[in-house]
């Protein structure tokens, strides 16, 4: 009998278990393991997550035909409430959004980017006590030339009764998150999210149309030779920030990446360490990001995974902002990297 060489890896029936686990471990099934418990609640957000990965995978598969489409790029010839020109692709991803959650039962309110006011669901308000906060396309600017973008996430659970309308709840810190993350459409699809127990990521299987489990328990490094700025917009800093890029500009072992996604850019962070910055400017001393669906899930997610997020002056999940798209100043990676922009911003070293 010929027997199979030992460096013939052949897989046992241990191995095949393992790796058919794997295979099967779906975005719903880890929410559930992580909360170790099939009550209401723990369905809800397991079928919160599916809903949000199914948005995901509509949004994949529109940006990957968009280039054959017609009416799928460009603007739309509107401004949004940013004062930003609104791309189609936003809208069509800020519908899809409202799309999955209609008929739920989960969630009564979704509040974006791309809406001046919250949406309401009516006829899942008397019993989806969940809100969605969400930024549909993060890095817009890449839609029309085929590079990686974003979409971000939010999760919070309705407080009060919010009979008049104006979701006053919302405007509390980034503490109230129950879950959040991102799903960054790159060469492949990944979801990475957090329910506060760990950062875990997913990759699309188009073959399943399933999210499939790719990393349990990611941890940020403690630094990392990335900085990720935009560095057109040096001389609007205040003088510590252009203090920081000096030195990060005399000090080997630096090196510049940045997107214009920041999805992208923040998960190259999860995975590699570094730092990612949008300061204020003369202009805008509150930066550009916004911190209800941008800022604040990004830091649980960071915070999450060992690293962290501020203002340069205080945490981002301790702001408590008093308007719905209220911007910050954003510092968030590595923790000794955010400790050294911040030690300019404070010391100015
Ligand atoms: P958006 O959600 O309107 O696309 O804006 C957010 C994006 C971030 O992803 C990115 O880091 C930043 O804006 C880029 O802005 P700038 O071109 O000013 O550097
Ligand atoms: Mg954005």
């Amino acid at each position: 009998m010929t027997q199979a060489p030992e460096s013939l890896d052949l897989p046992t029936a241990d191995t095949q278990e393992r790796s058919l686990d794997r295979d099967c471990t779906t975005l719903s099934r880890h929410v559930l393991q992580q909360l170790q418990s099939f009550s209401g609640s723990a369905q809800d957000l397991s079928a919160l997550m599916n809903r949000i990965a199914l948005a995901g995978k509509l949004i994949a598969r529109h940006m990957s035909h968009a280039g054959l489409m017609a009416g799928a790029l460009g603007f739309t010839g509107e401004v949004n409430v940013q004062g930003e020109s609104v791309k189609k692709m936003d809208i069509y991803a800020n519908d899809v959004f409202i799309a999955v959650f209609k008929q739920s039962g989960l969630v009564c309110r979704l509040a974006s980017e791309e809406m001046e006011n919250p949406y309401y669901i009516p006829e899942n308000c008397p019993i989806g006590r969940y809100t969605l906060l969400y930024d549909p396309i993060d890095g817009s600017s890449n839609t029309d030339i085929n590079l990686s973008l974003g979409s971000i996430f939010s999760i919070r659970q309705q407080e009060g009764e919010d009979l008049n309308g104006e979701a006053k709840d919302l405007l509390a810190s980034g503490h109230k998150q129950i879950a959040a993350g991102y799903i960054l459409y790159g060469p492949s699809t990944m979801l990475v999210y957090t329910i506060g127990n760990g950062v875990h990521s997913f990759t699309l299987d188009p073959s399943l149309g399933e999210f499939i489990l790719t990393e349990e328990n990611i941890r940020i490094p403690e630094h990392g030779s990335v900085y990720s700025v935009n560095e057109g917009n040096f001389w609007q800093w205040d003088e510590s920030i252009r203090e920081y890029i000096r030195y990060v500009h005399r000090t080997e072992g630096y090196t510049a990446r940045y997107s214009g996604a920041m999805v992208s850019d923040i998960h190259r962070l999860l995975i590699q360490g570094g730092v990612f910055l949008y300061p204020g400017t003369l202009p805008k001393p509150e930066g550009k990001l916004r911190l209800l669906y941008e800022s604040a899930p990004l830091a649980f997610i960071i915070e999450q995974a060992g690293g962290r997020a501020t203002t340069g002056h205080m945490n981002i999940l301790d702001v408590v902002p008093t308007k719905l798209h209220q911007r910050t100043p954003l510092i968030i990676g590595s923790p000794k990297d955010v400790a050294k922009v911040e030690s300019f911003i404070q010391n100015g070293h």
